[in-house]
C-alpha cells in the first residue's frame, strides 16, 4: 500500500463517494493536464476514455500529499496506462506534449470557444467547426441560425464567461429569497451546486426551492418567474416543467439523466455597482445588458418536500461525485439513485430519506459532507 510522508498507511477507495476530495489539493499540476485530455475527449464524443481521465484526475486529488514519482502512484486505482504515461512525462519533462498539443491545438481551443456559448452543446459545435466556424463572433458574422438560448449566450458571451463571485451568489441569493418570500411565505431556498462545495468562484449560480407542505411547490416556478420578471432582473429564462412520476415497478429507465423537476434556466441582470458594492438593487426594469450591468447564469429548480434530501444531494455535485454515486448505488448495491428518489431492486421498494445523511447510510457509504465532494 501507499505510504505517506510520515510512513502510514493510505488506503484509496476506488469510488469518489468513498473518499474525501477538499477544494484545495497538492496535484493541480497534474489533475489541468489531465482534465484537458478529459475535455478532449468529451468533445470528440469519447464518454469512457473522458470519465477515465476524470477518475484519475480525482484520485490525484484526494491524496494527502504532493506526487513526486511515479512509486507513489503505486496501490491507487483508477490510473489507467494512458493516464500514468501522462503523469510520468509531467513528473520528468515538466509538462506532457500529448496534452500540450491538445491545448493548443485549433480543434480544442474552437470548441472551447464554441461549447462555451449558453446553448451550444458538442454536437452543434462540431458541426459549425467543419463548417469553418471558430468563434462566437464567426456565428454573428455570418448569421447562424441560433435558437432563443444561443442568441442569448452569443449576446451576453463575454459577460457569462468572467467567473461567478460568492459575493455575486449572495446577491442573487437575496434576490431569489425576496422573490419566493413574496409568492409563497415559508419556504426554503438552499444554495447548491460549487458554492454548496465551498467554491469561491463559479460558472453559474444553483439554487434549490421547497415548501415543508408537500404540493405548496406546485407551480411555483411560474409564480418566481414573473415576480422576477416584472422586477425586470432576467435577461433571459426558460422553464421546463416537473415531469417526474413515481412508478409503482420502479424508476423508468430514462435515456436522458436530466432530473425532472421544475426547473429554469435563466440569465440574471445584476447592476455592477451593486455587485461591487455588495447590495442588491433590482429596481430598473427592461432586459438590456448595458455597460453598468452583469449578466450572471442563474439555475433554479423546485423539488417538493418528500425529496428534497435527494434534490439537495443531486445538485450539490461535483459531477464526478455525483456520477460515482450513481455507479456505486447501481454496481454495489443493485439500487438506482436520482434525484428525485432511492429505488432498492432487490427489496423492491423505495427507501425515503429526509435527510442527505440518510441516502448515505442506505447506500452503506460513510457521509461525506459537501466540502469534501469536490471529486
Ligand atoms: P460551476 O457552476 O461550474 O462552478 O460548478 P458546479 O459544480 O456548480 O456545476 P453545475 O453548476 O454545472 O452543476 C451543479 C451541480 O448540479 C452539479 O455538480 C451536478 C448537478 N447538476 C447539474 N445539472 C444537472 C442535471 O441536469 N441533472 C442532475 N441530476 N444534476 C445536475
Ligand atoms: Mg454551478
Amino acid at each position: 500500500p501507499e505510504l505517506n510522508g510520515d510512513g502510514a498507511e493510505i488506503l484509496m477507495k476506488s469510488y469518489a463517494c468513498q473518499r474525501r476530495t477538499p477544494l484545495k489539493h497538492h496535484n493541480a499540476f497534474l489533475t489541468e493536464a489531465l482534465e484537458i485530455l478529459a475535455q478532449n475527449a468529451e468533445f470528440n464524443d469519447n464518454e469512457g476514455r473522458s470519465v477515465a481521465f476524470r477518475r484519475a484526475a480525482s484520485v490525484l486529488k484526494a491524496l494527502p500529499h504532493r506526487v513526486k514519482s511515479m512509486e507513489d502512484l503505486r496501490c491507487l486505482p483508477c490510473l489507467g496506462d494512458h493516464s500514468q504515461r501522462v503523469i510520468k512525462e509531467i513528473l520528468e519533462d515538466g509538462s506532457s506534449r500529448e496534452v500540450e498539443s491538445t491545448r493548443q491545438s485549433e480543434q480544442f481551443q474552437a470548441m472551447k470557444a464554441l461549447t462555451g456559448v449558453f446553448g451550444v452543446g458538442v454536437r452543434t459545435a462540431d458541426r459549425w467547426i467543419r463548417e469553418g466556424l471558430r468563434t462566437p463572433d464567426d456565428l454573428i458574422r455570418t448569421g447562424q441560425q441560433l435558437n432563443r438560448a444561443q442568441q442569448a449566450g452569443v449576446q451576453y458571451y463575454s459577460e457569462l464567461q468572467r467567473a461567478v463571485t460568492r459575493a455575486e451568489a449572495e446577491l442573487i441569493m437575496a434576490i431569489v429569497e425576496a422573490a419566493v418570500n413574496s409568492v409563497l411565505p415559508g419556504c426554503q431556498i438552499q444554495l447548491m451546486g460549487g458554492f454548496r462545495r465551498g467554491k469561491e468562484v463559479g460558472h453559474d449560480v444553483d439554487f434549490l426551492i421547497t415548501h415543508p407542505e408537500e404540493g405548496k411547490e406546485e407551480g411555483l416556478m411560474l409564480k418566481i418567474i414573473s415576480w422576477l420578471e416584472e422586477q425586470g432582473v432576467l435577461l433571459y429564462q426558460k422553464t421546463t416543467r416537473n415531469s417526474y412520476v413515481e412508478r409503482l415497478d420502479g424508476p423508468a429507465r430514462s435515456a436522458s439523466n436530466m432530473d425532472r423537476f421544475e426547473r429554469c434556466f435563466s440569465i440574471f441582470k445584476l447592476h455592477s455597482s451593486a455587485s461591487r458594492s455588495g447590495s442588491a438593487s433590482t429596481s430598473e426594469s427592461g432586459s438590456a445588458c448595458d455597460s453598468g450591468c452583469r449578466a450572471v447564469r442563474v439555475d433554479l429548480v423546485v423539488s417538493p418536500f418528500s425529496q428534497f434530501a435527494f434534490a439537495t444531494l443531486g445538485w450539490t455535485g461535483s459531477k464526478l461525485f455525483e456520477r460515482e454515486l450513481r455507479r456505486w448505488a447501481g454496481q454495489e448495491k443493485q439500487m438506482t439513485l436520482s434525484s428525485h428518489t432511492l429505488y432498492d431492486s432487490k427489496q423492491n421498494l423505495y427507501l425515503r430519506a429526509q435527510t442527505e445523511e440518510e441516502i448515505f447510510a442506505h447506500l452503506g457509504l460513510e457521509f461525506i459532507p459537501p466540502s469534501e465532494r469536490n471529486a
